[in-house]
């Protein structure tokens, strides 16, 4: 470990960037809804417009066509690691129709992001009521909702996705360098972590 004077080092002295931030905003409002088929007034911004009303006939619910392997889609438009996946389920009619379905989180769009790695599996969910799933930080752009199986319907009435931005792999190291910061004589001294360092300067050359 060696000191350096402040002058010498342009990085913030904040490395405090790993702890979950309470009160995360609902990254959904933001994103890009689609899905496999619209029946009806369905569509997929139906998921994330901010309103749970759980009456398909309110307007602010989705709905599929009958089909195999139905599914729903937000992209946040950029990698976010997932903390947690709400769903809110249809009141009126049908609450059964979702026990079964499967959130998936990644940055693929092949079978239309269907083959994401699962954060979970949807066993049920009381009619008008709303769940939520950890997802322990998985890393996505995409999120979908997948029905398995034949002549199924998908309905969500509202979908909230929580967690925070990630990061580059080499930003994630420019944040570790600095592992402490003292004041010693007026003057701030940061503690440097050489072996990220190092470690820095070869990913760099290999990019
Ligand atoms: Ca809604």
């Amino acid at each position: 470990m060696f000191l350096f004077p402040l002058a010498e080092i342009e990085s913030s002295p904040s490395t405090d960037t790993k702890k979950p931030r309470p009160n995360l905003r609902n990254l959904a409002l933001r994103g890009k809804a689609t899905q496999s088929t619209d029946y009806g007034t369905g569509f997929a911004l139906n998921a994330i417009d901010g309103n749970h009303n759980g009456v398909y006939y309110g307007g602010s619910c989705t709905h599929t066509k009958a089909e195999s392997y139905p599914w729903w889609r937000v992209d946040l438009k950029r990698k976010y690691r997932v903390m947690s996946v709400s769903v809110t389920n249809r009141e009126d009619c049908c609450s059964e129709r979702i026990n079964g379905a499967e959130i998936r989180i990644g940055n693929s769009l092949k079978n239309n992001g269907n083959n994401n790695p699962v954060c979970d599996k949807i066993s049920s969910i009381p009619a008008g009521n709303t769940i939520t799933f950890q997802c322990e930080e998985m890393e996505g752009r995409y999120i979908n909702i997948v029905l398995p199986g034949r002549e199924k319907y998908l309905t969500l009435c509202e979908v909230e996705v929580r967690g925070i931005a990630a990061k580059s792999p080499q930003k994630e190291l420019s944040l570790s360098l600095i592992e402490r910061v003292v004041m010693r004589r007026g003057k701030l001294h940061f503690t440097v972590n050489i072996a990220n360092l190092w470690q820095l300067k070869r990913s760099k050359k290999r990019n």
